[in-house]
């Protein structure tokens, strides 16, 4: 049934480091090959062996609008005449940054860069020149890319495969950084108090999304913004899944706060290898070449990439994003009857177009109660759902996200394959 994709992944596995170009797709803590993928369309994808499945993976996160939509193509192609990377300035970057401002009101000024890692790699030099301080406050369970010193208790591939400690990294590295239990203030103030004068920024998924989705506690995101300015601490908001996955802006936006930085990555590429950052002039201008913090690549702003990112931009302008949450809205509901029915303890922590089914009879609010999760009911339920033709992300510390191509169709039939999945 998956034999072509069997063969593919015997031949990975001499050739590339554990057959896979990324941790999470090697579907290891599902105990299963994985898949390869030949093409997608709309709210599906279609593997190499010409199975097709209802997809929530969404190249975790960046494919809101779908797989391959006409107006997304047309740009390629358009951009792709006039030439694939110039290693200059061209126009397309200041409508791009122009336009990202615009969607971020704490933003003043943004930079391109490739990815969302590199994004944050860059904030976190900028945040320590900036401040003039070593020590970076991060969140269990938290996944800010794989940059040396924010894998320390990270989400993501390290939870999903349970990578212990951060090896390859300096101890040094990992003395600056100082993570603490997500949704919890508390913390947050005693280790402020103990370094006091030495933290530079505190990082945070204003929405976590790499142990599932845990959503922030009342008044966490705001007790965060005021005790780092009280503390001339910098905020810093990762928004590489949630930048235009709630609204047409980012969880600051929809929440009303004014981070001090915001990295952004995913749907501002559309599905283009994209990321950037951005935040006060003050701070940006600290950035070379107007100031001497460095910071630098030859394929930011990369063209192609670039005219994706404004496309997406421009149609997500026109979406009614009430939409793709009611349908999250509905079938995470429909998940959640059917799961009580038949007495499998479940909880659904979503928002917006993201969800994450944890096999918990409790609350999920940090990664211990994440952890909670029963590991065997997840890999059952993933391998059922696979079967009946649904593609959820193969890890439980990962989001499913909706796209606006995902139809009532699409939802029933998902709704349905879970249910299958509970019987059993
Ligand atoms: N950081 C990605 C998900 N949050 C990794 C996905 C992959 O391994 O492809």
């Amino acid at each position: 049934m998956r034999k072509r994709s069997a063969e593919l992944y015997q031949k990975a596995l001499s050739l590339i480091p554990g057959g896979v170009n990324s941790p999470v797709r090697a579907f290891k803590s599902v105990g299963m090959e994985p898949l390869y993928i030949d093409h997608g369309k709309g709210s599906k994808i279609y593997d190499v062996d010409g199975n097709e499945y209802i997809d929530y993976v969404g190249s975790f996160g960046p494919l809101i609008l779908g797989h391959a939509p006409a107006e997304i193509i047309e740009t390629i192609k358009e951009y792709a005449e006039k030439g694939l990377s110039f290693g200059a300035c061209h126009a397309q970057e200041v409508t791009f940054a122009s336009l990202i401002t615009k969607a971020f009101p704490s933003l003043n000024k943004v930079r391109l860069v490739n990815s969302g890692t590199e994004a944050v790699m860059s904030t976190l030099r900028l945040a320590r020149g900036y401040t003039g301080k070593d020590i970076i406050i991060k969140f269990d369970g938290c996944y800010h890319g794989h940059a040396d010193s924010m894998l320390v208790a990270a989400g993501s591939g390290v939870a999903t495969l349970g990578i212990p400690g951060t090896p390859g990294i300096p101890q040094a590295h990992a003395h600056t950084t100082l993570s603490l239990p997500y949704n919890n203030i508390e913390a947050v103030k005693k280790a402020i108090a103990e370094h006091k004068n030495n933290i530079a920024a505190v990082i945070v998924e204003p929405i976590a999304g790499n142990m599932g989705v845990v959503l922030p506690q009342e008044n966490f995101l705001q007790e965060l913004r005021s005790i780092t300015a009280e503390n001339k601490i910098l905020l810093i908001f990762d928004e590489v899944i949630t930048g235009f996955r709630l609204c047409y802006g980012g969880a600051a936006t929809y929440f009303g706060s004014s981070p001090d930085i915001i990295c952004l990555g995913k749907i501002i590429g559309g599905g283009m290898p994209i990321g950037a950052f951005g935040g006060k002039k003050e701070i940006m201008d600290c950035i070379a070449p107007e100031g001497n913090i460095y910071q630098a690549g030859t394929l930011s702003g990369n063209p192609i990439a670039v005219a994706v990112g404004i496309k997406t931009l421009e149609l997500l302008q026109n979406k009614d994003y009430r939409i793709i949450e009611q349908n999250t809205l509905y079938l995470t509901k429909e998940i959640e009857k059917r799961a009580h029915k038949k007495n499998v303890p479940i909880r659904i922590n979503s928002i917006g177009s993201l969800f994450t089914v944890f096999y918990s009879h409790y609350p999920v609010y940090d990664y211990i109660t994440a952890k909670e999760s029963n590991p065997e009911h997840f890999k059952r339920t993933f391998k059922r759902l696979l079967d009946s033709g649904i593609f959820i992300p193969p890890s439980q510390f990962e989001a499913s996200f909706l796209s606006f191509a995902h139809d009532q169709s699409d939802l029933e039939k998902t709704a349905a394959a879970y249910d299958h999945s509970f019987s059993e």
